[in-house]
């Protein structure tokens, strides 16, 4: 009876364990909003706090802090090339997508092409801004997928352990979400980002302890941005605004198969050992 009540109370706090993965989440309509800012800023500081920016010297590596991507630099190409925010300004994140590009809407306060309308004059009112001026999206596709790098390296494959993204005019539920991909392609997180029509959505995930993801997956809406390509009752167009994640560290090694077939063949050749050591004192 007491061992099941100690079986009970370690499977209790194995849930506890797990529970120590959160997910933040908040709308509002600008960057001042509380709403936004509020969660926001509490994933940031959760996530290692100060912004580590974009620091371009190699061989340069950083234990603690955070990255950010809030796409507004005047030398971002409205193409983005896929590995922009890994060798030219180096942040350790690369992109991947099964449209045929990504874009970034144009650099301008007041002309009708900013927030996309060069793509559709209608998403000018659809979208509005969490760092003006610029937005992020897909070319041709809702999907996305983020892999990291340890910043300053440009080739050293690395890992993160949480992640977050603005969204702006998320109008279905349960469709724009993130997951953080672990170790075989399983998801160790994932959630949607709440619905704000016009508005702005936020949402952020953090690992459990231990845990490390090797990409995220990114859904923005049902429906890719193209001209009048636009919202109805089933159909959502999502663009993005500012990224947020943790520090990408340097991934390490997973012993192959064969390198745990080799680790048990020690462990019983050690146990073995252990056997005949007690029965030769025994004896
Ligand atoms: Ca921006
Ligand atoms: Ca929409």
């Amino acid at each position: 009876m007491k061992h099941t009540r100690s079986l009970l109370a370690a499977a209790t706090a194995a849930l506890a364990l797990d529970t120590q993965a959160a997910l933040f989440s908040g709308i509002g309509t600008g960057s001042s909003d509380t709403g936004l800012s509020t969660p926001v800023n509490d994933f940031k500081t959760a996530i290692g706090g100060a912004n580590n920016g974009a620091n371009n010297t190699l061989g340069t590596t950083l234990a603690t802090g955070r990255r950010e991507i809030n796409w507004d630099a005047a030398a971002l190409p409205v193409s983005m090339p896929a590995d922009f925010f890994n060798t030219t300004s180096r942040r350790g994140a690369v992109f991947g997508t099964d449209g045929s590009g990504f874009q970034v809407s144009e650099n301008s306060a007041s002309s009708v092409t900013r927030k996309f309308g060069n793509v559709d004059a209608g998403y000018v009112a659809e979208f509005s801004l969490f760092s003006p001026q610029r937005l992020f999206a897909a070319v041709g596709s809702v999907n996305l997928e983020a892999t990291f790098f340890q910043p300053n390296t440009t080739s050293q494959a690395a890992t993160i352990t949480a992640f977050g993204a603005i969204f702006a005019d998320v109008d279905l539920a349960n469709t724009t979400k993130l997951e953080l991909i672990g170790a075989g392609g399983v998801v160790l997180a994932s959630g949607f980002a709440p619905v704000n029509n016009q508005g702005l959505s936020f949402l952020g995930l953090t690992l459990d302890p231990g845990q490390v993801a090797t990409s995220v997956r990114i859904t923005s809406g049902n429906l890719a941005l193209g001209p009048g390509n636009i919202d109805d009752p089933t159909h959502d167009v999502v663009a993005m605004d500012d990224f947020f994640y943790s520090e990408p560290q340097a991934l390490t090694a997973v012993p192959e198969p064969q390198e745990w077939a080799a680790l048990a063949g020690g462990a019983c050749l050690l146990l073995g050992v252990a056997r005949k050591l007690r029965r030769d004192t025994q004896a």
